[in-house]
């Protein structure tokens, strides 16, 4: 029996009221640093799992550490709206948590109504790779064909969890009618064009790379400069290459945003530099030949300073098109296309469902960063545009 629905405002405030309690959930006392599996992750699943049983959704988490809640439906056919709740380092409230918590509201804004589907919101356990390096453990397991070993299936069990059980998290493909994930757009573009909200056509590829530098650590006061072979000054060297080089191609983006220094003392030379690289484009050609560029500089640079250099792939994910009919669907509540320069677990399970996704606007297009946040008005418009995309959809399965 259908309630009278509450105000869309009302939705918007208490999901980003949601998304601060989330935040208070941290593996240290000085701001959200909330990885894949770590302690904190219990209390969220926790909060989220009453939030989730309030709106009498059945609860489960998955081997990968997936919180899932399914909102029955006239059918067995399934719409899954989800995001991820582990977040970066000293990290914002709305990065994931936001897209859970809509996903929650939607289905309180339905008041009762049942669809003609199901409705699975999923938080997923690991989409930013902080952890173990590897993104999008959640989703992939969601994919199927995830095995984890050693460190991370460990973490698996620490959590209370069977690793062997992971490929029991796989979707049913067929059994779904979509995969629609909202998030905020971490960037200056709605800002720019005074909208609240965009439909996102595309994600652009990305790719990882761990690099180690390795050279001679000595002692920094009595070896002579012509005779050093310093690991860290290669590294720096090549990190303003990487800068010089997005610079200069257009539409490319990248980043060394880590670096560690052993044995990293003052009065030591560098004798290893650890850096993690970060390239994206949303033309793959264009990212690829950059990689290869830039790994080529790196090994030139080693060469002509006399440090090793060796390099592991972490992630080479392509561009991923949205669901061109799920874009047309989302398009008439929200008639603004972009693509993303974040990636996001849509890109993964667009591989094997219809995916779309929603953005929500970025004051000072600030992310990864305490100073994250999102206007009431904006949530509350994705909640009024996620709401019309459900009855859309409804029309669609009745
Ligand atoms: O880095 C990203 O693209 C996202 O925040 N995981
Ligand atoms: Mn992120
Ligand atoms: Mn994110």
């Amino acid at each position: 029996m259908a309630e009278p629905a509450k105000p869309q405002i009302l939705l918007a405030e208490e999901a980003i009221a949601r998304c601060r309690t989330l935040a208070g959930f941290s593996e240290n006392s000085t701001g959200l640093t909330r990885t894949f599996l770590s302690p904190p992750m219990h209390a969220c699943h926790q909060a989220i799992s009453k939030w989730m049983q309030s709106l009498e959704m059945l609860v489960e988490t998955d081997a990968i550490g997936n919180l899932r809640g399914v909102y029955p439906g006239l059918s067995e056919r399934r719409l899954i709206i989800g995001s991820h709740i582990d977040t970066v380092p000293n990290a914002g409230a709305f990065d994931g948590a936001l897209g859970v918590m809509i996903g929650l509201a939607l289905v309180d804004g339905l008041a009762r109504q049942r669809l003609p589907f199901e409705i699975e919101v999923i938080a997923f356990s690991e989409e930013e790779g902080v952890r173990f390096a590897k993104p999008f453990l959640g989703s992939l397991a969601l994919v199927g064909g995830l095995n984890l070993e050693g460190a991370m299936a460990q973490a698996v069990r620490d959590f209370g969890l069977d690793p062997e059980r992971i490929d029991e998290a796989k979707l049913d493909a067929s059994r779904v009618i979509g995969y629609v994930e909202f998030h905020i757009e971490q960037g200056p573009v709605l800002e720019e064009v005074d909208l609240p909200l965009a439909v996102v056509a595309a994600i652009a590829g990305q790719s990882r790379f761990a690099v180690t530098f390795t050279g001679a650590a000595n002692h920094a006061g009595t070896t002579p400069m012509r005779m050093r072979r310093d690991a860290l000054a290669a590294a720096a060297e090549w990190v303003l290459a990487v800068e010089r080089t997005a610079l200069v191609t257009e539409g490319l983006v990248a980043t060394v945003g880590s670096i560690e220094a052993l044995p990293n003392a003052g009065n030591v030379i560098a004798g290893e530099a650890r850096v993690g690289l970060d390239v994206r484009h949303q033309a793959d050609e264009v990212r690829l030949t950059a990689v290869k560029q830039l790994l080529d500089e790196a090994a030139e640079i080693g060469l002509r300073r006399g440090v090793g250099v060796a390099w592991s792939e972490r992630l080479n994910q392509a561009t991923v098109q949205m669901d061109a009919d799920l874009i047309a669907l989302a398009e008439r509540a929200v008639p603004f296309k972009m693509v993303s320069g974040a990636g996001h677990d849509a890109m993964i399970l667009a591989a094997v469902v219809p995916s779309v996704m929603l953005f929500v606007r970025s004051p000072g297009g600030v992310s990864h960063h305490p100073d994250e946040t999102v206007r009431a008005e904006d949530v509350a418009a994705a909640i009024g545009a996620g709401l019309s995309l459900l009855q859309d959809l409804a029309k669609r399965y009745n």
